[in-house]
């Protein structure tokens, strides 16, 4: 035989199976929608809105039902998937204003830093709101670190807090994104900077106008008060109604740009947080109102995802993540009729409570996990946490972790073969509660037991609550009086959590 022949033969042998191998190792795409309820989609029940894309996620995947965000709220959740830590160990990882510093440590284990040590590219598109830089001032103009990077991702293409918040600016690599030299950037959450015109002052302005009480009254861009001031960037500015298709343009991009390699995507929209300004194209859509229009939105970009990566010859080999950074909300600062046009639809589903509460309504998120290649498709009750996908995949590539105390590998729950999860698991808002074996201890709590401001019931109480999760899901009837023992059990257990 010909020699030159053989030779390649043999490179071309090896070079597939080194293809092969590579390819062994499952893409991750993590999608994280900000602010949806357990009961937004129709795939959990909801009756009044339909979301096909998702739905067809969770018809072939495991759909959980006690699949839990660790916080009510959005930077504690967040803390918590990034660094497999319970965000109440740590002060000021409440709701970050826009121009907080980075609350992560960069010398620990992240999840993406995870993904980067089993050989991974790593990639985080949308919402960020872990901050930014060392300290609260900082130069916009430039790079702006630590962020996104120096946490374990490649690649970012974010914008820095929330829709609702300056620098509403979108920014890769921790630069702005088309930035004027001539026009820099600055910002302020204590002081009026500026010249541009705020809310409170020119509400005739404004397209949406803010809820009484809200705040929402300060820089305006695009025709919405925000929070906190801003000055210069004009051109950088964005338009709310372009948002998503930026986002999903940046997402799909980096999966085509990493096809030949694994990679890790952390995809997190905005939708349906405030303010819910959707693109043309889901315009009264759904006849719900804003709210409903951007969860179609959002499902529609589900869509395209995956779409995508069948495309491209992805869909059996990836696992795609859903879930969601905290409970519905439907009343969060601006005037866009949510309650009025509900027609019945109920966000969290028959849980109670929601965004910010104690409630399961506040954590209980929808939790679809995908892979087609693997994963049985069903239904699966185990309880589990995003905040355990940091230590399930390190033991998935069989790597150690560093400092993710709370994260616990339930690989097994999250692959379909455990049908429990975990032992128990710790629910945050501004106060604590405990689950374990579908028995829920909240804490007494001197906090207002109804939230006027966003029409939450928030699970406060003065006295212990117990709750059986098993046969009282909406957490109706508290029997702490009752099992006064368990009460006990529970608030040392959650004690002992606490000193760690
Ligand atoms: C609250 C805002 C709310 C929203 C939330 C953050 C007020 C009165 N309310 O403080 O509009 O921005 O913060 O939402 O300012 S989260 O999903 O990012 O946690
Ligand atoms: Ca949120």
């Amino acid at each position: 035989m010909n020699h030159k022949f053989l030779l390649s033969l043999i490179i071309g042998l090896a070079s597939f199976n080194f293809y092969a191998t590579a390819q062994k190792k499952p893409n991750v795409i993590i999608i994280y929608a900000d602010d949806l309820g357990y009961g937004d989609l129709s795939c959990y029940g909801a009756t009044k809105i339909k979301t096909p894309n998702i739905d067809a996620l969770a018809k072939q995947g495991l759909r959980f039902t006690n699949g839990h965000a660790t916080a009510s709220t959005c930077t504690p959740s967040r803390y918590s998937l990034m660094t497999g830590r319970y965000a109440w160990r740590k002060k000021g990882t409440g709701i970050l204003p826009g121009d907080a510093a980075l609350i992560i440590p960069t010398d620990n284990s992240s999840l993406p830093s995870i993904f980067q040590q089993a050989g991974y590219k790593t990639g985080l598109v949308g919402k960020w709101h872990l901050g930014l830089g060392n300290a609260v001032e900082k130069d916009w103009n430039k790079e702006v670190k630590p962020g996104p990077k120096e946490v374990g991702f490649d690649y970012s293409f974010i914008f820095p807090a929330t829709a609702d918040r300056v620098p509403t600016v979108f920014m890769e690599n921790q630069l702005v994104v088309g930035l004027d030299p001539n026009d820099p950037i600055t910002v302020d959450y204590k002081n009026q900077i500026g010249t541009d015109p705020t809310g409170k002052d020119h509400p005739e302005l404004l397209k949406m106008p803010a809820e009484a009480n809200h705040g929402h009254n300060q820089t305006i861009v695009n025709g919405i008060g925000r929070i906190g001031y801003m000055q210069g960037g004009k051109l950088a500015r964005w338009t709310d109604e372009e948002i998503p298709f930026t986002f999903l343009t940046k997402a799909k991009n980096f999966i085509e740009d990493h096809k030949q390699e694994p990679f890790f995507l952390y995809y997190a929209l905005t939708e349906p947080h405030v303010p819910r300004l959707s693109t043309t194209m889901f315009k009264g859509k759904s006849e719900l109102g804003n709210r409903g229009d951007v969860i179609l939105q959002l499902d529609w970009a589900v869509g395209e995802i995956t779409k995508q990566l069948k495309y491209l010859g992805l869909d059996k080999n990836t696992i795609i993540i859903f879930s969601s950074d905290n409970g519905p909300v439907i009343m969060d600062g601006y005037e866009d009729q949510g309650f009025e046009k509900l027609n019945g639809h109920t966000p969290a589903g028959s849980l109670r409570g929601g965004k910010y509460s104690i409630l399961e309504g506040g954590t209980r998120e929808p939790f679809i996990i995908s892979w087609p290649a693997k994963i049985k498709p069903g239904v699966s009750g185990a309880l589990v946490s995003q905040i355990d996908f940091l230590a399930s995949f390190a033991s998935f590539f069989n790597l150690e972790s560093r400092n993710a105390i709370d994260s616990k590998n339930v690989w097994d729950a999250f692959t379909g073969k455990d049908q429990k999860g975990r032992d128990f698991f710790i629910e945050q808002s501004n106060q604590l509660a405990i689950v374990k074996d579908n028995w829920k201890y909240i804490r007494p709590s001197k906090g207002e037991a109804f939230y006027k401001l966003t029409h939450t019931d928030s699970g406060n109480l003065p006295a212990a609550q117990l709750y059986n999760l098993t046969d009282d899901l909406g957490e109706k009837n508290n029997l702490a009086l009752k099992y006064p023992e368990k009460v006990k059990e529970l608030e040392n257990l959650l004690s002992t959590e606490e000193a760690k």
